[in-house]
């Protein structure tokens, strides 16, 4: 049997306690086909930190998530069974010891037959998870929506960072070096030499510009071929976004996505084979009106609908 969202008599949206769109804890099931996991972890971040309090936030903001998706004519929660996995349980000062501790918590979760859907979080967090993923899958085709390129290599000493979870996950060989394809990219870049490198990692680039000249149909269509019949991990960094868009982020960029041609991109990407996928780098210090909390909620949704349609 599978537990969907609460439904308890008389208690509204914003009542009770949040768990992430109303769903049941993990606890209260059997079985989870879809682990919703926060991460609330942030000593990876290079410039504002705050993102340790980004799944809480999310899913304050995940409360007028609905059970019925109009434009895939589908019910998420109702054919597979997601849960709220509750929070890794990890510490703020040892980045190597709390990426181990986020990839056991990852794999349990994956061992057990659940692909993990997580809420960072710094986006440190996708390499264990990235591991945890390719331990079933072999390597993987990344999808990364970013403003950045997160294949840098060390700084201040630390080659685990927030700029670097790709480039470490490539030379782990956790990547389909052939398969790999950023979106969004912008600002932020030291020389024309980080570009060399980041192809090297395996990615190919769409820069945020290319929403204004390209449509976004033949954007997907580019996704879609880079992509492959491969398993894909999908990695979203809310930066992607415009900082009108989603101002509560630890390293916003001008000039991004708007929410409008991130979720008509998401949309067309139907039949995709998401395998694991994070949602990372909410800050909700930064953050007005929810307006970041509420895009993230949903572009998680999003993810776990196509998981559905799989
Ligand atoms: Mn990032």
């Amino acid at each position: 049997m599978i537990i969907g969202q609460r439904d308890e008599p008389g208690m509204p949206r914003y009542g009770g306690i949040a768990t992430f769109a109303l769903l049941p804890r993990i606890e209260d099931v059997e079985r989870a086909d879809i682990a919703v996991l926060g991460i609330p972890f942030d000593a990876g971040t290079s410039f504002r930190p705050g993102a340790r309090f980004g799944p809480s936030h999310i899913r304050e903001n995940s409360r007028q998530l609905h059970p019925y998706h109009q434009i895939h004519d589908a019910y998420p929660f109702r054919d597979l069974q997601v849960v709220d996995a509750g929070d890794v349980a990890v510490g703020p000062y040892d980045i190597p010891a709390a990426i181990d501790d986020i990839q056991a918590h990852a794999e349990r979760l994956t061992d057990a037959g659940a692909r993990v859907v997580a809420l960072g979080g710094d986006h440190t967090v996708a390499l264990p998870l990235l591991r945890a993923a390719a331990k079933h899958h072999g390597p993987l085709a990344v999808l990364h929506f970013d403003a950045h390129l997160d294949t840098w290599d060390v700084l201040h000493g630390a080659d685990i960072w927030h700029g670097s979870p790709f480039r470490r996950a490539a030379e782990e060989g956790l990547l389909d070096l052939d398969h790999c394809q950023h979106v969004g990219i912008r600002g932020g870049v030291y020389g024309p030499e980080e570009l060399e490198d980041d192809a090297r990692a395996g990615f190919a680039l769409i820069r945020s510009e290319e929403f204004a000249t390209s449509s976004v149909e033949a954007i997907a269509e580019r996704v879609r071929r880079r992509l492959g019949d491969r398993p894909v991990y999908v990695s979203i960094d809310i930066d992607v976004l415009d900082p009108a868009h989603a101002p509560g982020t630890g390293t916003p960029e001008v000039a991004g996505l708007s929410t409008r041609e991130m979720f008509t991109l998401l949309r067309l990407f139907r039949g995709l084979d998401i395998v694991g996928a994070d949602v990372v780098e909410v800050a909700p210090a930064y953050d007005h009106a929810g307006l970041t909390g509420l895009a993230a909620a949903h572009t998680a949704w999003e993810l776990i609908t196509l998981m559905g349609l799989r």
